[in-house]
């Protein structure tokens, strides 16, 4: 019927004929029929096209971000003999940014992924000491994500302030499950110490406020809790969540079940075994990640972004993708890391994206992404990356990025953190890097990356007029950041709040079981 009306309607001579044919009264019919029905058609369509816009409007979005793990360290960027055949695939089934740059070291990372600035300008030059702890007037995305109706959560490290202000249930996140700053069982000077008698193994968690003893490896019990978070989550669909999934693996001590290190007893000696042995444990996670999603019908409306937070920790010995460094240095095998993004709709499978590109950058990304406005008042120093995915070749004005590992003295302290100079402008020139597209200047060392990418041969004397814009842009960069590193002079007496919470917990109310999420 409809198709006779439309095809009649189509035709000029149709019409004509019917005209002739047809009584009036019954031409007259037809043609309110006609408009009727192309009238549903259209609302049909203009229903389809606002429920596809809504979908992809404010999508999901999941982010995993692996401890030390490096760039070489998945068999889809040539590592000989790891197997990594989920990352493959995330890696195959997503926009690659194969230039992608985070900062030497963990919690540094981790501050300019969650603001959006430069490390130092929130405060954060160091791992330990206080010095980790992110400037609370730092606006993190979470809060961003917040005021466009996100549900956000956050599984697995947080390290950036273990005191109470600090922690991420302050600083944007609905739902909090975390161990304490720096890894798992770790204790420094300050405010740093996690749960007593936690470890890799069955580690004792904070949730929301409380301490669980959960059971199970690290890495499963973070996505084991983050699957059931994300499942709960989606159940209501007008509400879309915004999941940080920092596991603490595959970082030191290198702890895991015997059955994946021993895959690796005929290429390497421990720990680099073990290292490898826990990145097996992340891909089969995010294998059973991925594996949801589809079963859940989330894959098409949820952004999934694989990265890590500094160079390899351990395998960049055994394979590095031909670079120079690894964590901790200021070299490309330092800071250049995986960046996979899978959002059907918006990214493409196996497209490649070779511009230099930042940690900062994701902040602007994501709130673009989720059409979320971003405060006037927030001096972002990324860009989004929005323009880069829909065209890998657009326009991307020439700008300058900086690497600088920090990590000077800290003044009165005894031991090994208390030797050295305590200045931080005297360790401005000490373990710097500046980058653009073409060069890396290292410490006064240029390097030519597109003809030396591995950084082997000092081409400083051959071209001075480069080492001097990017020493001045260097300059420029460190007067801005230099007042706005607020933990310097932090007091180190301010009591252990994980340690403490967690035996006060102990002594009134006990330490509960953790309740595993139902996945089935
Ligand atoms: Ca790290």
């Amino acid at each position: 019927m409809f198709r006779f009306l439309a095809k009649t309607l189509a035709s000029g001579q149709g019409t004509f004929d019917c005209r002739r044919t047809f009584p009036r009264h019954l031409l007259h019919r037809i043609t309110t029929l006609a408009v009727v029905a192309v009238t549903a058609l259209f609302a049909q369509l203009l229903y389809t096209t606002q429920v596809k816009a809504q979908s992809t409007d404010r999508p999901n979005i999941i982010l995993i971000l692996a401890d030390d793990q490096g760039y070489g360290d998945l068999s889809c960027h040539g590592h000989p003999f790891l197997k990594t055949p989920h990352l493959d695939r995330l890696h195959a089934e997503s926009t690659r940014f194969n230039d992608f740059h985070v900062s030497p070291t963990c919690a540094p990372t981790r501050s300019a992924l969650m603001s959006g600035r430069a490390p130092f300008k929130n405060g954060v030059t160091h791992t330990i000491l206080e010095r980790d702890r992110m400037a609370l007037t730092s606006t993190t995305i979470a809060e961003v994500l917040k005021s466009a109706g996100y549900t956000t959560g956050i599984f697995g490290k947080w390290h950036l302030g273990d005191e109470d202000a600090y922690q991420p249930d302050q600083r944007g996140f609905d739902e909090t499950f975390i161990h304490g700053a720096g890894g798992i069982g770790q204790n420094f000077a300050g405010s740093q110490s996690d749960a007593p008698g936690t470890s890799y193994f069955n580690p004792i968690i904070k949730h929301n406020g409380t301490f669980v003893q959960t059971e199970g490896y690290c890495t499963d019990v973070f996505f084991q809790q983050a699957l059931g978070w994300i499942r709960s989550q989606s159940e209501d669909e007008t509400k879309p969540f915004f999941a940080y999934i920092p596991t603490n693996a595959p970082h030191a001590p290198y702890k895991v079940e015997k059955r994946y290190s021993d895959l690796f007893r005929d290429h390497c000696s421990s720990p680099q075994s073990e290292f490898l042995g826990m990145i097996v444990n992340i891909d089969e996670n995010m294998g059973r990640l991925m594996t949801k999603l589809d079963e859940w019908d989330l894959a098409d409306n949820t952004l999934l972004i694989f990265m890590t937070d500094n160079g390899s920790a351990k395998g960049s010995k055994i394979y590095n993708a031909g670079m120079n460094g690894g964590k901790g240095t200021v070299h490309e095998g330092g800071s250049r890391v995986p960046l996979f993004m899978r959002l059907p709709g918006l990214t493409n499978s196996g497209v490649d994206i070779e511009t230099m590109t930042r940690h900062v950058d994701l902040f602007p990304t994501l709130a673009e992404i989720a059409g979320a406005d971003i405060p006037d008042d927030l001096d972002l120093d990324g860009r989004s990356l929005v323009p880069l995915i829909k065209n890998p070749r657009s326009e991307w004005e020439h700008r300058f990025q900086f690497f600088h590992s920090g990590r000077w003295t800290k003044a009165g302290l005894k031991g090994k953190f208390g030797k050295g100079d305590p200045d931080p402008d005297h360790s401005k020139h000490k373990n710097y890097a500046v980058r653009d597209e073409r060069w890396r200047l290292v410490n006064g060392e240029l390097y030519d990356l597109k003809a030396d990418p591995g950084e082997t041969t000092d081409v400083a004397d051959s071209h001075p007029e480069i080492v001097t814009r990017m020493l001045t842009a260097f300059d420029t960069w460190w007067d801005e950041v230099r007042p706005l590193m607020v933990n310097e002079d932090a007091p180190l007496d301010v009591g252990k709040p994980f340690r403490d919470q967690f035996l006060k917990q102990k002594e009134e109310a006990g330490i509960p079981r953790w309740s595993p999420p139902s996945l089935d």
